[in-house]
């Protein structure tokens, strides 16, 4: 009998576990895991979009959202971590990288009754998806184009003046020495830096600047580390998120940095009365865009592509803008209207050809120049693409250029520990010493 009541209640214990594994799936199956930049989205919408998914899937969702500051990182928790996020938003060379490893699922454009909205997303940007190279894959089933922009020069008119920065080598003039905050983003700056070391070969039609974006030889790294460590005297710091914050402060002079930040940047300093500008160097530099892709190791798939739908109705494309200073893939009329009715209110005048971007109606445009780049700017700028197997060599290289740049308040912690940790260990050797010769004289006495 014992027995019986014995297996019964292995049985009951087996049934209870495997009930509240069950349990635990049911809850994750009802989760939508996002892994995003930060600020990078207007964030009361991610409650809204509970609401709004259940509303059109009679199914309910609870969204964790987490974020990151640099590419690198994100790629690191899903390639190495296989971290189970639903959702993730990498730069160009990023998703490229994924693809061409298996890391990405394709995006389910089905969505039943609810409208698809990923058709608000322009045909340039749908083009530039199509850049990704991942051979027997069409990038534009596994990514949707969420922000665009373009890297180059919040700077402080106080300070500098738009033709300082014509160039690159602005990086390495010695009238701003301690001025200059870098983008703390290997790829980022290695790319405009080999731009600029190349610029003749691409005048002359020697170089083509979009094949250029595939080289990480040595000996372009070694070029472009020679011209990082030519800049050091310049560098106030390295940041990955928090420059815009800085520049309004008047802290620095000039940061290299991304087109939407810049404008965040621009706008925040206004309030405070610092007057803040952005230009690209007439050497060129990249454009880039960040796509919504769903990993491999994805859980609520369904969520996920409803969610990218959900991002891509005009009313999130607005809001987000916004809030963030970027500018979102979609290109619709409401979008245009909501976007020039800004610009204006912010004084602009000048009337642009925006057809690349919004197609046609968008002849004569008045739309915010930071955000929205001409044609011919656009036309001097490159995509980044994955370097592969030599990631490792580019990585090596900035933790070099890097290395010796510590700040010098954390060499100052650095060192002080070290000293404390000395001082102890050379005191308490000390007291052991004096004890066991206490101990010695006191055996002796017996
Ligand atoms: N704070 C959000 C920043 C997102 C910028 N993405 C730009 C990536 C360029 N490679």
């Amino acid at each position: 009998m014992k027995r019986f009541f014995f297996f019964l209640a292995v049985i009951a214990g087996v049934l209870f576990q495997s009930n509240s594994v069950l349990g635990q799936q049911l809850d994750r199956a009802h989760t939508l895991k996002i892994y995003n930049w930060s600020d990078y989205i207007d964030e009361d919408l991610l409650e809204e979009f509970e609401q709004w998914y259940e509303e059109h899937t009679g199914e309910p969702v609870k969204v964790i959202y987490q974020l990151f500051d640099i590419n690198e990182v994100m790629l690191a928790k899903i390639e190495k971590g296989h971290s189970d996020y639903d959702l993730t938003c990498p730069s160009d060379y990023i998703i490229e990288r994924m693809l061409r490893n298996g890391l990405l699922l394709p995006i389910n454009k089905d969505f039943g009754d609810t409208p698809n909205y990923i058709g608000n997303v322009s045909p340039f940007m749908v083009e530039k998806i199509g850049k990704i190279d991942a051979p027997g894959k069409n990038p534009n089933d596994y990514a949707v184009g969420y922000m665009w922009g373009t890297s180059g020069f919040l700077y402080n008119k106080a300070f500098v003046t738009e033709e300082d920065l014509s160039s690159w080598s602005a990086l390495w003039n010695p009238k701003f020495e301690g001025k200059i905050l870098m983008k703390d983003a290997p790829r980022d700056v290695y790319s405009p830096l080999l731009i600029y070391a190349n610029y003749d070969k691409i005048q002359s039609g020697e170089v083509d600047i979009e094949q250029l974006m595939f080289d990480m030889s040595d000996e372009s790294l070694a070029t472009v580390e020679e011209l990082i460590n030519r800049s050091k005297p310049n560098i106030y710091g390295w940041e990955a998120d928090f420059g815009k914050e800085i520049m309004t402060q008047n802290k620095a002079w000039f940061n290299l940095t991304w087109s939407g930040d810049a404008e965040w940047a621009i706008r925040e300093a206004e309030r405070v009365g610092v007057n803040l500008a952005y230009t690209i160097p007439e050497e060129g530099s990249n454009y880039w865009f960040d796509g919504w892709v769903i990993p491999k190791y994805a859980v609520n798939t369904k969520a996920a592509s409803y969610f990218i739908n959900y991002m891509c109705r005009s009313e999130s494309a607005i809001r987000n803008m916004d809030v963030i200073g970027y500018v979102s893939a979609v290109a619709t009329p409401e979008v245009l209207e909501h976007m020039q009715e800004q610009s204006i209110e912010n004084g602009d005048t000048q009337e642009r050809d925006m057809t690349y971007f919004f197609g046609e109606g968008a002849e004569n445009v008045i739309l915010n120049k930071v955000m929205y780049p001409d044609k011919e700017t656009f036309d001097r700028l490159a995509l980044m693409h994955d370097s592969g197997d030599r990631t490792q060599a580019l990585l090596e290289m900035w933790s070099r250029v890097k290395g010796d740049n510590l700040n010098p308040v954390i060499l100052g912690i650095i060192a002080a520990v070290v000293i404390l940790i000395a001082i102890i260990v050379i005191s308490r050797k000390s007291k052991d010493k004096k004890r066991k010769s206490k101990n010695g004289k006191n055996t002796k006495k017996k």
